[in-house]
């Protein structure tokens, strides 16, 4: 199949069907961004110069977009940011083209179940509640992303998982220490512990959650381990093996999504592999 020109796909949005003999086809499409027109490449992206702010920094942030290939590139926003610092919005073209066809996403592989479903597979399969516990870890004190998942008042109009019957939910809080997140977790004897991670500031998302997960695989006999979970807004969802957990949730996770999947890791898995 002979694909068409990038800019002839770009410009007309016209999709190009690609995928092995015999298997359903894909779309896949070549893409610019735009702002004013179809296919124009404007972007507008934002940084921060340790400079202050003046004709020099506005030089600085075009040379520095132009360095990240925007041609033209245009300053539409300058904001001193305190002594030494200004904040801008630069808009400007780019030449780059996404190709979709070459794109990995993490895709949820598991059904997405309503609180009725999981609370009936949970009974069914467990025979006993599961027992869910949550924490933000290390020095990190933003509650809200855990609580929105946990609390019953929940999230974007879903009911967080204490509203579930079959869920029993231990909150920690805020600034757990992954030694007292442990003994919390053996205590209840949880069966899946969730921590939330907001600061990436260097990169304490990765290290802690790296430190969680290998206290919890010293604790723990593998068959015996609570399944892990990790989520905040700036983890990538497909890091799971590397951070040595078993699921990953970034921004805009909702309670059902991750009600679901504990009942696809803790009762449809095992089940599957007794
Ligand atoms: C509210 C807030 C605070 C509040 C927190 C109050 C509280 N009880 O949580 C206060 C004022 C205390 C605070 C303090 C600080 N903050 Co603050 N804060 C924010 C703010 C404005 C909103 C965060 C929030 O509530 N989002 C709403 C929730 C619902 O979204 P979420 O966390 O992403 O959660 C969703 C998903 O990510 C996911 N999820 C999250 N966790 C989990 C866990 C699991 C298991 C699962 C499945 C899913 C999941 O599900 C949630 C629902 O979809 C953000 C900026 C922003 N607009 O995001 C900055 C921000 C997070 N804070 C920031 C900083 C730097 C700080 C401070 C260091 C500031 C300072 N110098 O003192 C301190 C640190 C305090 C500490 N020790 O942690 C930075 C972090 C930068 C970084 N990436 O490292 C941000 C991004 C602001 C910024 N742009 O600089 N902050």
């Amino acid at each position: 199949m002979s694909t068409p020109a990038a800019d002839t796909i770009a410009t007309t949005g016209q999709a190009d069907l690609v995928g092995p003999p015999g298997e359903p086809a894909t779309p896949a499409r070549i893409l610019r961004p735009y702002g004013d027109t179809t296919g124009d490449g404007m972007v507008q992206m934002s940084f921060t110069l340790p400079m202050a702010h003046g004709k020099l920094a506005e030089g600085a942030a075009l040379q520095l977009a132009q360095k990240m290939g925007m041609d033209p590139a245009m300053v539409v926003h300058a904001k001193a940011m305190g002594p030494g610092y200004c904040f801008f919005v630069v808009y400007g073209r780019v030449h780059h083209l996404v190709d979709t066809s070459a794109i990995t996403v993490v895709e949820r592989d598991y059904p997405l179940l309503s609180p009725k479903e999981a609370n009936l597979a949970v009974r069914k399969g467990l025979r006993r509640r599961m027992t869910v516990v949550g924490a933000c870890i290390g020095s990190d004190a933003h509650t809200v992303g855990i609580d929105a998942i946990l609390n019953i008042k929940g999230f974007a109009g879903e009911k967080g998982l204490e509203y579930y019957r079959e869920i029993r939910v231990v909150n920690l809080g805020a600034q757990v220490s992954v030694p007292q997140l442990v003994a919390s977790a053996q205590e209840v004897t949880a069966d899946a512990v969730l921590v939330s991670q907001v600061v990436t500031q260097r990169d304490a998302h990765v290290l802690n959650t790296r430190e969680m997960s290998a206290a919890f695989r010293e604790a723990y006999p593998a068959d015996r381990r609570p399944v892990l979970v990790v989520g905040g807004p700036r983890f990538d969802e497909s890091m799971a093996d590397q951070l040595g957990v078993d699921r990953v949730f970034a921004r805009g996770t909702t309670p059902a999504e991750v009600a679901s999947f504990l009942v696809h890791a803790l009762v449809t898995r095992r089940k599957a592999a007794a």
